[in-house]
This record gives structure tokens, sequence and C-alpha cells, in this order.
């Protein structure tokens, strides 16, 4: 009894000492990864996955993210009167893999035909020789903002959207001039 109890704690801390040893760099590296991840917050945040409507304003902020979205999906704003609107970009991607604009065009455009042309448009950022466009931010990245001036002189529905390749299909909302 007493010799099995030997061997074995003999064999435990064989194992344990061996175990030790071979992990001391990782266990370290392990304790740094953890206290990272203590102070680390959530990465995707359930308020910006649902998209929302703006009080009618003509001061607009539009936020667009990593995960391709707009924060607003529909903006009311008086027609007639002058539109400020500022995008901006509150992920950490480059302009390059996931840059976002945001085009206003004209009420009854053809937006999937609009986006077909933007896709040809890449020496000018995806912004297209169009006359449906009415303004347009330029494309920005991560950190990045762009603001614009203009007019919806008559009431109506406006599209909007991102041009960068692939993102109109989520990235893409009415701007509701009253
Ligand atoms: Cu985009």
């Amino acid at each position: 009894m007493k010799k099995l109890f030997n061997i074995g704690s003999l064999a435990l801390l064989t194992s344990l000492f061996m175990a030790s040893c071979g992990n001391s760099e990782q266990s370290n590296s392990s304790q740094v990864d953890h206290s990272a991840h203590t102070t680390e917050t959530p990465a995707e945040a359930p308020a910006t996955t649902s998209a929302t409507t703006s009080t009618t304003s003509n001061t607009i902020t539009v936020e667009s993210n990593d995960q391709m979205q707009f924060n607003v999906n529909e903006l009311h704003v008086k027609a007639g009167e002058p539109i400020s609107l500022t995008l901006k970009h509150v992920g950490k991607m480059g302009k390059e893999v996931m840059g976002h604009n945001l085009i206003v065009l004209k009420a009854g455009a053809d937006v999937a035909k609009f986006s077909e042309a933007a896709l040809q448009a890449q020496e000018t950022d995806y912004i297209p020789q169009s006359s449906d466009i009415v303004a347009h931010t330029d494309l920005i990245g991560g950190g990045e903002e762009s603001k614009i001036e203009f007019t919806l002189d008559k009431p109506g529905t406006y599209d909007f959207i991102c041009s960068f390749p692939g993102h109109a299909s989520l990235m893409k909302g009415k701007i509701i001039a009253e």
C-alpha cells in the first residue's frame, strides 16, 4: 500500500513536473491572454445590429461599421431646407476592405441598376457618373468621417446606399422628405 502510494505520487509529481516544464511558456502566455480577455469589451453590441428610425431633422449623423451596417435605415428631413449629413465609420477596417460611402439617389432611381454601375467605377471610389445622384459622401475607412450638405427640393422618398461592392444589399435606406 505504502509503496504503491509512493510510486503513484512519484509518477504524479513527475508528470506534474514535466507538464509544468513543458508548458511554462504556454502558461505564461495564457496568463497574458486571460488578463487581456478580462479587459476586452464585447465585440458586437446588440444595439448596432438593429436599424432605427430618426426623428425629423436636417442635421443627420449616420454611423457605419465593420459589420457592413448603417445604424439607421430611415431618415426624415424637411424638404426645401439645407441638409447636413455626416457619415461616420465607427469600425477599424480600412476603406480598401470595408469602405463605406453614402449616396443619396433621386426619387424613383433604379437602385439595382445604379449599384451595378457602381461596381465598374473603382477608379472613382465606386461612385459612377450618374444623373441619379443627388449627393454623396467620400468613401471612408474605420475612424474616418465625411460630411456633405445638400437640399431635397421636393417632398418624396429618396433611396440611399453604400456603393462599395456587395454592400448595397445590407447598407441601404430611405430619406423621407416632408
Ligand atoms: Cu459600405
